[in-house]
């Protein structure tokens, strides 16, 4: 098992779009699982390709303890709306609000290639477009007010001196919480 390094804001990774995933290799499955553990040892709920320096069209998410891999994922159908405040594993500390669609239909291929849907709402139709968007190079602060932006976007340019590189590598005690958790299971 690794965990990756997390790409932050500055990283042009986090504004290129992905290339679709033609043939389901060992190495993608082994970068699934890292990201399953990066994900969870950084405490968030999603995590996508580019945000450990890939440019594959696949992401990780779980809500409520139900994981799931979407490969090549697409939105097919999306209604309503809903504002919530949202963060992002790859601009630590920055919040907003930001309003999406409430309820989403998502269609995807699984880790075996087979494909699937996704009916989703509250956080997981929140996560699942977070997730899809950084899969075409967009952050939650694109949504944001030009005032709101701007503040968020101050507040980064001082908070990013903490990751060089535009790198964010988990601190020894994420990394000791989250073996600490693998031996529990
Ligand atoms: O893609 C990412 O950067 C992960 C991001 C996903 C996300 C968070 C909140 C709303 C939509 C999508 C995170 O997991 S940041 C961690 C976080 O803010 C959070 C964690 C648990 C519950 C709710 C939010
Ligand atoms: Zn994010």
């Amino acid at each position: 098992m690794s965990l990756l390094d997390i790409r932050v804001l500055g990283d042009p990774i986090l504004r290129a779009e992905t290339t679709p995933v033609v043939t389901i290799t060992d190495e993608i499955r082994r970068l699934v699982r890292d990201m399953f553990d990066t994900m969870h040892a950084a405490k968030g709920i999603g995590l996508a390709a580019p945000q450990v320096g890939r440019s594959e069209r696949l992401a990780v998410v779980d809500v409520e303890d139900n994981p799931i891999v979407i490969i090549n994922p697409e939105i097919v159908s999306a209604e309503g709306k809903a504002k919530a405040e949202e963060g992002c594993l790859s601009i630590p500390d920055i919040y907003g609000d930001v309003e999406r669609p409430a309820n989403v239909r998502v269609r995807a291929l699984d880790i075996e290639g087979r494909a699937f849907e996704v009916e989703a709402d509250q956080l997981l139709a929140r996560c699942l477009q977070h997730e899809i968007d950084h899969l075409h190079g967009k952050l939650f602060i694109d949504y944001l007010s030009v005032l709101k932006r701007r503040a968020a976007i101050n507040k980064w340019t001082k908070e990013k001196e903490k990751y060089p590189g535009a790198i964010r590598r988990l601190t020894p005690a994420e990394v000791a919480e989250h073996h600490h958790r693998d031996e529990e299971l």
